[in-house]
């Protein structure tokens, strides 16, 4: 992890909704006000009966393995409500769900209910406007051409979104995770107020992906302006140009590309080019013997960047490594 520099000096803005990546222990970052998240990666972080917390299940290669906290600037409250857990305040909502693909069977239906149950409990609440969606299902790549598990997650996911994404979808990220392989996360962020969808002119939209890439393209906007703030929430974005991917077998040539889709999403969303010490990202690895050199990139080209690196795998085999994360202006 490089360093999330003391974000704790300047009053938050009323609206505003903070991510960064902190040391230290969950407990004490839980007991901070205004604290609507903590994510841990792998299995060193200690877990919690907290339902802002979540493990995710993809192993980091930064130790010791950082947390990353979302914090909003009013109370929080929280809960559970069947499989899901929630917390809101100050007009932002996480909602979080894992769901074990045995007891729903398959990687469909488990993806489809997970979107259901997410979508009722979102349409009730006043935060009901979803903005970013993560999704880490394990084994992603298995199966060959239309049976591949992500095509199969693909078909779940829009069958469970119904028409709750009619004037849009969120931005998202998508995963595959190395634990247990049939588990699926879902977690997301909503808001009482809408966001603006970006895409990238540099990409075909992913709803618009040929048939060659599944029966039903991939549910997600490239990337969304969060309401009321100058702050991009990026999705996870690859070496892809037009539908297609680039630089096969090229690691330093896919992460370049990749650079070069943040910065088009940056443009295309009207702000300055460049990530900055406020702007974390997450930077998804397919081969653990990789990191070393993605790790040198990143100091190289994204110096001073909140960065966390994990072992995930991307939904296209080619594709080698992946960066998602946020944009403040
Ligand atoms: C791509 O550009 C890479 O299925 O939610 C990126 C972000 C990708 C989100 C998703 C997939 C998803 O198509 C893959």
């Amino acid at each position: 992890m490089q360093g999330c520099e003391n974000p704790q000096i300047d009053p938050l803005p009323r609206r505003a909704l903070q991510v960064c990546y902190r040391a230290g222990a969950a407990s004490a970052l839980l007991a901070e006000p205004g604290t609507l998240a903590l994510l841990g990666f792998g299995v060193s972080t200690p877990a919690s009966t907290d339902p802002r917390c979540l493990q995710v299940a993809l192993e980091t290669f930064d130790a010791p393995a950082p947390l990353e906290l979302w914090q909003v600037n009013a109370p929080v409250s929280c809960g559970r409500d069947g499989a899901l857990c929630w917390s809101a305040g100050g007009g932002w909502l996480f909602a979080a769900i894992e769901l074990d693909e045995r007891e729903h069977g398959g990687p469909t239906a488990t993806a489809r209910l997970a979107y259901e149950q997410l979508h009722r409990f979102v349409a009730m609440r006043e935060a009901r406007h979803v903005l970013r969606v993560w999704n880490y299902l394990g084994a992603i790549n298995h199966g060959e051409g239309d049976a591949e598990r992500y095509k199969h997650f693909c078909d779940g996911r829009a069958a469970g979104m119904g028409d709750f994404f009619a004037e849009g979808f969120p931005a998202a990220t998508a995963i595959g995770h190395h634990g247990d392989g049939r588990r699926l996360q879902v977690y997301l962020l909503a808001s009482d107020q809408p966001g603006m969808r970006v895409e990238n002119p540099r990409q075909v939209s992913a709803w618009r992906y040929p048939r060659q890439y599944g029966r039903t393209p991939p549910s997600f906007a490239r990337a969304m302006l969060l309401p009321a703030q100058d702050v991009l929430a990026i999705s996870g974005t690859a070496a892809v140009v037009g539908h297609a991917s680039a630089h096969q077998d090229d690691l330093n040539a896919q992460l370049e590309e990749t650079l070069l889709n943040l910065e088009a999403l940056l443009a295309s969303a009207g702000m300055a080019t460049g990530f900055d010490g406020q702007s974390p990202l997450k930077i998804y690895v397919r081969h653990g013997a990789d990191a070393a050199r993605v790790r040198a990139f990143v100091q190289r080209r994204l110096p001073g960047v909140p960065t966390l690196l994990l072992h995930g795998d991307i939904c296209r085999r080619e594709l080698l490594v992946e960066i998602d994360g946020w944009r403040y202006a």
